[in-house]
């Protein structure tokens, strides 16, 4: 596939050279197994590698190698970061707009490109492409469309056309089970921001001349900041067509256009003005500065007890339970102090359909360093509000780490060597206090005084914005102080402590 210059002398021996060469947004060798080395992945006369070398093209001419971002989904557009050699991101099926539109945004000097199938952009992927369209991003999708699901053998999609057979429709598509096919550049152009919109066809030369153009533009409007561009190619795929490649490709011109009309549907390049997003959030390390707070002047605390020094504070939290106790709560309010106090924070819930009595978890991290994720595998405080959950997770609690429990007496075979346990019926002490719920509360004030690395003031500051009512405010208040002697007088030996 390398670059190649052809000599050749003509009947008046004037020399002449021609030369064919690679599109340069083209790798210059394919990496795959070494039998498989002189084909690439698509079939004989498939429209993937004809699509590739418009876009490799496109690329080119516009000097844009260094700055674009190709986001391939599932599907044959897999491929496309064995061939590009530009940035690549593989996105789940039907992500590509999604993903695109945050690679897009977060860096807005790239150029980001969506490359589509028909099943993976209509089908699986059809709110991610309505909603990018609507709200105008400004990144290019190519969505190449085949008539029918192909990496996976053949399957019925919302483009194969009324009476075309499928492993799924074997006797032909039907409107009355299958619906009619979706017409996408239609559908999109009725949306008022997309600003160029077009169906093309690989079904002859002029036809492939005249997609190539349209690619183009469709990359330029974006290298012009003016803001969505769709171009829908009509593509033929012979082997799950079972045709050959020449018949796939007189199928693509004499009877998929026929549903699919190719055309421009529309085109508001002239009066579109470059995109303006509103300003961009705020780096995280000037979030402290804006909230007018110093994270390191927050107290040493007793993060040594958690296995590190203050300086490195790393603060990784699950809290668990059921459904209704407040887990999540529980984990906002210390996630919400921390941003209060200047850390790096995150939360993370994660809980099942149930409103109640199911259960629920969060993940919670608070950090002096920029948090790489937000999962919490390994906890160094389990807040564990039930005998279900503390079985759950209590094998993740490293050497070193906290486990606090609700439940008077901690199950023996839970207890592990290394790892500190503060047992209380957190629920009784709490209805005592006048609110079973405030149990939750309690565990955070047993957490924050183990801890003891956020300023009261900013837990209560959280409180306050995150439980609106002041009736449920005082008795948790109430509840956070509480939780907090509980755990001193731990230390005494009034509660269970290994
Ligand atoms: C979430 C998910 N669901 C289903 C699949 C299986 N799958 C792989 S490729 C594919 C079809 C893609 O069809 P299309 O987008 O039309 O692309 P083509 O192969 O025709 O180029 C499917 C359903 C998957 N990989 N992931």
């Amino acid at each position: 596939m390398s670059s190649e210059t052809i000599s050749a002398l003509n009947e008046t021996d004037c020399e002449y050279t021609v030369t064919h060469s690679k599109a340069k947004a083209f790798y210059e060798t394919y990496e795959r197994k070494e039998e498989l080395q002189h084909q690439t992945h698509f079939c004989p006369g498939c429209g993937h590698g004809i699509v590739h070398k418009m876009l490799a093209r496109a690329i080119d001419e516009l000097g844009i190698q260094n700055k674009t971002i190709l986001v391939g989904p599932v599907g044959c557009s897999v491929f496309t970061y064995y061939y590009f050699d530009v940035g690549n991101i593989q996105a789940a099926h039907g992500r590509a707009p999604a993903v695109a539109t945050g690679v897009r945004r977060s860096r807005p000097e790239s150029i980001v490109i969506g490359y589509q199938g028909d099943g993976d952009l209509s089908a699986i992927g059809a709110a991610e492409i309505l909603h990018a369209a609507n709200r105008g991003e400004n990144i290019t999708i190519v969505f190449v469309n085949n008539a029918i699901y192909s990496m996976t053998g053949g399957q019925v999609a919302p483009t194969t056309l009324l009476g075309q057979k499928s492993s799924t429709t074997p006797n032909g598509r039907s409107a009355a089970t299958e619906g009619y096919p979706l017409h996408v550049s239609e559908l999109l152009a009725t949306l008022e921001a997309p600003v160029y919109i077009e169906r093309v066809g690989l079904g002859n030369n002029k036809q492939i001349a005249q997609a190539t153009r349209a690619v183009r533009r469709a990359v330029e409007n974006q290298v012009r900041g003016l803001g969505f561009s769709l171009i829908e190619v009509l593509s033929p795929c012979p082997t799950i067509w079972k045709m050959q490649p020449v018949d796939a490709q007189h199928w693509v011109r004499d009877v998929m256009e026929k549903t699919f009309p190719l055309g421009v549907f529309c085109d508001r390049t002239k009066e579109a003005q470059p995109r303006q997003l509103p300003e961009a959030a705020p780096e995280l390390s000037e979030i402290p500065k804006i909230l007018g707070v110093d994270s390191e002047s927050l107290p040493e605390g007793n993060a040594h007890v958690l296995g590190h020094r203050a300086k490195e504070l790393d603060l990784r939290v699950r809290v668990a339970g059921f459904g209704g106790q407040g887990v999540l709560l529980m984990g906002e309010v210390l996630a919400e102090a921390g941003l209060d106090a200047g850390l790096e924070v995150s939360w993370l819930p994660s809980y099942g359909p149930e409103m109640r009595s199911g259960t629920s978890n969060c993940h919670v991290r608070l950090s002096r360093q920029p948090i790489d994720s937000p999962l919490v595998t390994q906890p160094n405080v389990l807040v564990a509000m039930n005998e279900p959950s503390l079985r759950k997770f209590y094998a993740n609690v490293p050497s070193g780490g906290w486990i606090v429990y609700n439940g008077e007496t901690f199950p023996a075979d839970c207890e592990r060597e290394g790892v500190h346990v503060l047992a209380c019926e957190f629920t009784q002490i709490a209805n005592e206090l006048g609110n079973a719920r405030a149990s939750n509360m309690l565990m955070l004030g047993a957490l924050l005084e183990i801890t003891g690395v956020l300023p009261e003031a900013s837990v209560d500051a959280a409180l306050r914005r995150l439980v609106k009512n002041p009736r449920f405010v005082e008795v948790n208040e109430r509840a956070l102080a509480r939780g907090r002697e509980l755990y001193k007088e731990s230390i005494e030996g009034v509660a269970h402590t290994i």
